[in-house]
């Protein structure tokens, strides 16, 4: 995908930047929208925007994802003010003449974000201080939303974290077979259907409403977390675009799913991937403390069950996209979301081995006997 620069240059006017543009770089961290640097130059004072073009296969109704982030900004920001702390705890986006804080053009759907100058993502081998500021940076904005009307949000992707209906959607379409991939991926169905009791659990605490949603983020990657490249602390959590109602524990388990892999999310080797119990420990003893005030008894006892869980369904959509043809994640290469699945799944066995030693931690943490 490429963007001309006159392109840019139109949109930066349409939503009234000032400046001419200095740089343009293409950024690759996320999977899914299109994202660019681009520093404008407003006689000789260069600041830098972050330009998104949102992936409409992924979100069809991108006015709803924009309409949410507006809502939830703003309710942060208003916090933030109350309580004296920098406005860059929160991302602005610039708004255009009209008032939008979106732009459709000939070439898709547009936003432009404020970089929050200063900071920096990790991907992999993130230090567990690092980790543990993580964790209380999404506990802080799982806090902030807490007293946030839950109805006044979209559900901009139904089902999103519901784990029992991606298991059954894999399924249904392992059936169907529409690329003729299904033969190779035998093996990591057959894990599936053995690890699919337990995936559901958090399914059947949803029906049987002892577990509540709440408003979460909903994609708790750590590069999603920039940090003070000064300070070392995380002060910005970004891509807004999946806060929905939720489980807290899914936003504890896919954060702990991506940072607490002895390998890289798409590591092909899989004797490299595992468990690493400390960055388990690290992240939850940044997010616990700051959640747990607000949070039932058995939300607290699910959290190493929302690690297995998201990582169990991040396999399966993974998998999914595979044999669908790989229309959904950015890939680099063949077969790329196979590895991916296969990765994840590795690290959701030793997640379901580990089991009880997470569970210790986390009740130890919370200073509740479980
Ligand atoms: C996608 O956009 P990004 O890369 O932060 C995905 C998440 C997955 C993740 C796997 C909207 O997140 O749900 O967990 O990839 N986002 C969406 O790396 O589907
Ligand atoms: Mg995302």
């Amino acid at each position: 995908m490429s963007v001309s620069e006159t392109q840019i240059a139109e949109l930066a006017a349409l939503f009234g930047l000032k400046g001419k543009i200095k740089s343009i770089e293409v950024v690759n961290y996320g999977h899914i929208n299109g994202t660019y640097y681009v520093d404008m130059d407003d006689g000789g004072t260069v600041t830098r925007y972050v330009f998104q073009k949102l992936n409409i296969y992924v979100f069809k109704n991108p006015k709803q994802i924009m309409s949410n982030i507006e809502k939830i900004t703003t309710h942060i920001a208003k916090k933030l003010e109350a309580e004296g702390k920098s406005r860059d705890c929160v991302l602005h986006f610039a708004h255009c003449e009209n008032g939008k804080n979106y732009l459709v053009d000939d070439q898709g759907f547009w936003r432009i974000s404020e970089y929050v100058p200063n900071s920096v993502t990790y991907m992999s081998d993130i230090p567990y201080d690092k980790l543990r500021s993580a964790g209380r940076a999404f506990g802080e904005f799982q806090t902030m939303l807490s007293d946030f009307d839950a109805t006044q949000l979209y559900e901009t992707i139904p089902n999103f974290h519901n784990t029992r209906s991606r298991i059954a959607v894999l399924m249904r379409h392992a059936n169907e077979d529409p690329c003729g991939r299904v033969d190779e991926v035998q093996a990591e169905l057959d894990i599936i259907r053995r690890l699919k009791p337990l995936g559901v659990r958090l399914n059947e605490l949803i029906d049987s409403q002892e577990l509540p949603f709440r408003v979460t983020h909903n994609d708790t990657k750590i590069n999603n977390v920039l940090f003070d490249k000064d300070t070392g602390e995380a002060k910005t959590v970004i891509d807004l675009d999946t806060v929905m109602p939720g489980l807290v524990v899914h936003d504890f388990g896919d954060a702990v799913r991506f940072s607490a892999n002895t390998a890289a999310e798409d590591e092909a080797d899989l004797s490299k991937v595992g468990l690493d119990i400390e960055a388990f420990r690290a992240f939850a003893e940044g997010f616990i403390p700051e959640v747990a005030a607000t949070l039932t008894p058995i939300e607290i006892k699910t959290m190493a069950l929302g690690a297995f869980t998201m990582t169990l369904e991040v396999a399966v959509r993974f998998l999914d996209d595979h044999i669908t043809g790989d229309q959904y994640f950015k890939t680099s290469y063949r077969g790329h979301n196979l590895v991916r699945a296969r990765c994840q799944l590795r690290l959701a066995e030793e997640m379901y081995d580990h089991m009880g030693e997470m569970n210790k931690i986390i009740s130890e943490i919370a200073g509740m006997p479980f």
